[in-house]
């Protein structure tokens, strides 16, 4: 099948943004100013990479993408908790996400330490109040959430965080620089894949095949986000370039070689599509995302 990615992408972009608005509308109350930056940042210009995953999951074993809307929004008010704490002073302080004043410099640093909070926390609720939707199928939503917990939490992004910044400043084996990176960026794009496939009722060999896809994806992500960071034009980026060499970060270029590291990200690519062999035309979308993430410029 040959589909129009862009298209695709752009539909889908849209399908989340409507029902993220939906589910944290900036509506004055008595907190207004911690949902005004939740908002802000929730609605800075995000790819919407993890929500389309798991859409794309979902379709892949026959399933009705805006069934798992609720699983998607959560994910990406994840994620968006996970960047806002990682852009304070305390982390990697960095004043520009996607081109625009981080959420600590729009509003201050405790706003935005409360906004991550407020995202973390709501993208629970969400799931949780989706019950609702899932009837009869409780414990697969419930295994979902759990997921989501797991990749999130200290077995995942944030344990992961916490190894890289430790890692700064040193040298890493490519071993140590995989551990990081599986569990800082590769749980939660892992489990991006694997909710949407659970909540669309995917039999358990489709999940077996969709999450090994979503980890090759995960990694293949990373490698393509340190190239990213060397090669990279900072105004398609909306940040600045070159940062993770100032800050002595951990990076697949830095340990294999720049070439080295385009040639293993092609790898994890193949792999991944390859994970998808027995799925149909209808796994297309998915071999189409990851093949862009070696041409991506953002
Ligand atoms: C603070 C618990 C905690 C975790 C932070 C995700 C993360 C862990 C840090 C972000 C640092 C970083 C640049 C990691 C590389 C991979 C990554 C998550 C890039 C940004 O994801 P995209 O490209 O972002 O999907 P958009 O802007 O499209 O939403």
């Amino acid at each position: 099948m040959n589909m129009d990615l862009k298209a695709y992408l752009a539909e889908r972009r849209g399908l989340v943004n409507r029902a993220l608005e939906a589910y944290l509308p900036a509506v004055r109350g008595p907190a207004f100013r911690v949902v005004q930056a939740m908002h802000y940042s929730l609605f800075a210009g995000g790819k919407r990479l993890r929500p389309i995953l798991c859409l794309a999951a979902a379709e892949a074993v026959g399933g009705d993408p805006s069934e798992v809307l609720p699983v998607a929004c959560a994910l990406e008010m994840i994620h968006t908790y996970s960047l806002i704490h990682d852009d304070l002073p305390a982390m990697d302080d960095d004043d520009l996400r996607r081109g625009q004043p981080t959420c600590h410099k729009k509003f201050d640093e405790a706003t935005a330490i409360l906004a991550g909070d407020g995202l973390l926390t709501a993208a629970f609720q969400i799931m949780a109040d989706a019950a609702s939707r899932f009837e009869g199928r409780e414990r697969d939503l419930l295994a979902v959430i759990r997921l989501i917990a797991a990749a999130a939490g200290y077995p995942g992004m944030v344990g992961g965080q916490m190894l890289d910044l430790q890692a700064e400043g040193r040298k890493v084996t490519l071993k140590e620089l995989e551990t990081i990176h599986r569990m800082k960026t590769g749980a939660l794009l892992t489990a991006s894949v694997r909710s949407g496939a659970v909540m669309a009722g995917g039999t358990r060999a489709e999940v077996t095949a969709l999450t090994s896809y979503g980890e090759k994806f995960g990694l293949a992500f990373q490698v393509t986000d340190d190239l990213l960071d060397v090669e990279g034009e900072a105004g398609e980026m909306g940040k600045a370039t070159g940062m993770d060499a100032q800050r002595q970060k951990a990076t697949y270029p830095g340990v294999l070689g720049r070439q080295e590291a385009k040639e293993w990200a092609q790898r994890l690519v193949e792999t991944a599509v390859a994970d998808l062999q027995d799925f149909g035309p209808v796994a297309e979308p998915l071999r189409e995302v990851a093949r862009y993430l070696l041409v991506r410029r953002s």
